[in-house]
């Protein structure tokens, strides 16, 4: 056998590492590995890499942090060569990124596609983690890093009669490799987070009719996409380290955040004129327009006023805006980046159909039954989320020692020391778990802070010639409280939202996520600094 061959080959006996999953968190942890000389095999369940940028090839899919700050940061010839199109990248153009780093640091070779890993059991008496896979494979490791995503889990709407539909259903995360043509269709879009709001503007170019069902209304904002002006490439660039730097600093890992700014302290003319600015500059950033819009519910409504206000002026119709008006905090579900979407009511294919209290009741074979209505659809797309930071975990049998099962820790009491490591589950890794900032941030830098953190901790525990490493309860404990004081004294907890797990039935109301890019960097860096002293290390 070929070592090609070999490393194709479906059952391994023992690697150093198991990888799970091929989106940018798994290539670069495959990356890393290779480069420190370990054996290791990835799985992946999709057919190609990805992960997010794989799934989710709905039209109009885009990032929402500006693609030259999206991107990896671990080597400069790579960011100095790629060359981003636009200002936010399309779902092609990610992929496409993604599949070059794979093939420029030559990492096709130990990734094994269409292979789901269904089992992830720690063997006490060996100290290594027997990995099952849904083709059969059977595969011992030191390690494991569970690369699997935190908005990876689809969700299908709790709705009656979904299976009965007769025309073609879509979720946005699920999306088929083909283009759809939904020229001279009738298109319902259930769901206007992101994903729905990303959809509109283009399907609405073609489609006979959309029908948008909203249940809650979202705060969106423009990108202001453009193509990429190569002389602000050029210069960016050249001050990349600057910029990357400056971006470690704020609170969401994105260069746009430093601001001392507050909303209240200044005269509301003066106000209007700094959101304006941000509106026109676009992007995720208008949040942190004023620094107390995430501390005061007063600076906050500001904002929303702004938004409204915006509304109103963009859509014709008063009675459609004022439905497309949300009335919760803004910033307290993640904030809906799109160009086009408030415009796209003004189409006269364009209805929006309110379903706040008049839940849709039933899909029908014909389409969707709200009230005494039927909306007769040939096409449903499914824009309806995630079960987030947890869901992919959940999915997987994982035990570790004496047999301790991760799923029922992660739907009773969901809790890992910095997001990454749980107790019980030596050797274990993941990032964007429970207590990591995750969807609050830019999070490819966040993916390759954790991941360089994991190989750090893989390097201390081979140094001192120990085998397994896992965190103290107390010291998760810790840190969960930590996430949770955090939680209770922002605003997060005022609406409801994936980030509290409220739209998967039966999931704990838990707020997940650590608020802060760089207190989060500094108290992982000090955990390893202080010499692993919350870990217990065998
Ligand atoms: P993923 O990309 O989710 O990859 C996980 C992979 O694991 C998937 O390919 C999945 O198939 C695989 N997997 C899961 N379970 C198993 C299993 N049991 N066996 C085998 N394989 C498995 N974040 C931002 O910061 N900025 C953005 O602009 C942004 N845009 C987004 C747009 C969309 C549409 C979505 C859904 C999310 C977006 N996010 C964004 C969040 C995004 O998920 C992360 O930025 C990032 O791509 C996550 O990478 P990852 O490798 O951790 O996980
Ligand atoms: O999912 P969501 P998403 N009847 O959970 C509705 C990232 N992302 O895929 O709010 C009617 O936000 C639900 O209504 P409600 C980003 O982090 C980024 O859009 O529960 N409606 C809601 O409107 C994002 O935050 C981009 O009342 C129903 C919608 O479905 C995250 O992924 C693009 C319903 C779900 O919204 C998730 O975004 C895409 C029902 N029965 C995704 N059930 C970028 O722009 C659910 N809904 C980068």
């Amino acid at each position: 056998m070929s070592s090609a061959d070999e490393a194709l080959s479906p059952v391994v006996s023992h690697v150093d590492a198991i990888v799970v999953g091929a989106g940018f968190m798994g290539v670069y942890t495959l990356y890393r590995f290779l480069k420190q000389g370990k054996s290791v095999r990835l799985f992946e369940k999709g057919s190609g890499v990805g992960g997010t940028w794989f799934w989710n090839s709905y039209p109009g899919a885009r990032c929402d942090v500006e693609s030259m700050e999206y991107s990896y940061q671990f080597d400069d010839a790579l960011q100095q060569e790629w060359e981003w199109t636009e200002r936010y990248a399309s779902q092609p153009e990610i992929r496409r990124y993604i599949e070059h780093v794979v093939d420029r640091f030559d990492l096709a070779g130990n990734m094994q596609f269409d292979t789901a890993v269904t089992s992830v059991i720690f063997d006490d008496e060996t100290g290594h983690w027997i990995i099952e896979t849904d083709n059969g494979d059977r595969v011992s490791a030191t390690y494991c890093v569970l690369a699997t995503g935190c908005l990876s889990q689809p969700i299908m709407p709790n709705i009656e009669g979904l299976e009965s539909f007769s025309g073609r259903m879509e979720h946005t995360g699920l999306w088929p490799d083909e283009d759809i043509d939904f020229t001279g269709l009738r298109v319902g879009i259930i769901g206007t987070g992101s994903s729905g709001a990303q959809c509109l503007p283009e399907i609405s170019k073609t489609a006979a009719q959309v029908k948008v069902f909203q249940r809650t209304p979202a705060y969106c904002v423009p990108s202001q996409n453009r193509p990429l002006d190569p002389d602000v490439q050029a210069y960016m660039k050249q001050n990349y380290k600057k910029i990357r730097d400056k971006a470690w600093t704020t609170r969401a890992g994105i260069r746009y955040g430093l601001t001392d700014r507050m909303a209240l302290e200044m005269p509301p003319e003066e106000r209007e004129r700094y959101f304006e600015a941000s509106w026109q500059r676009g992007g995720i950033g208008f949040t942190a327009t004023f620094f107390d819009l995430f501390d005061s519910l007063e600076a906050n409504e500001t904002a929303c006023v702004f938004v409204r206000k915006k509304i109103h002026e963009i859509v014709d119709d008063p009675v459609t805006a004022e439905k497309l008006c949300p009335h919760d905090v803004i910033g307290c579900r993640r904030l809906v980046v799109v160009n086009d979407y408030y415009e796209s009511f003004n189409r006269p294919n364009v209805e929006l159909i309110d379903v706040s209290e008049k839940p849709i009741e039933r899909i029908a074979p014909g389409g969707v039954v709200v009230g005494d209505e039927t909306h007769e659809l040939d096409i449903i797309v499914l824009a309806t989320g995630f079960d987030a930071i947890t869901g992919a975990l959940t999915r997987i049998d994982i035990r570790g020692r004496n047999g301790v099962v991760l799923k029922e820790r992660m739907l009773s009491d969901p809790k890992a020391l910095m997001g990454m490591m749980f107790s019980d589950f030596p050797n274990l890794f993941t990032a964007n778990g429970p207590g990591a900032v995750a969807a609050l941030s830019n999070m490819v830098p966040m993916i390759e802070f954790s991941v360089d953190w994991m190989m750090d901790c893989i390097a201390y525990l081979e140094r001192d010639g120990k085998k397994t490493i896992e965190p103290k309860h107390d010291a998760e404990d810790a840190w969960a409280k930590h996430v949770d004081d955090m939680a209770t004294a922002s605003l997060y907890v005022s609406c409801s939202s994936y980030y509290l797990g409220d739209n998967v039935p039966g999931k704990p109301r838990k707020f997940l996520l650590f608020q802060g890019v760089p207190e989060y960097v500094e108290m992982c860096t000090a955990l390893a600094n202080e010499g692993y002293k919350a870990f217990n290390v065998e």
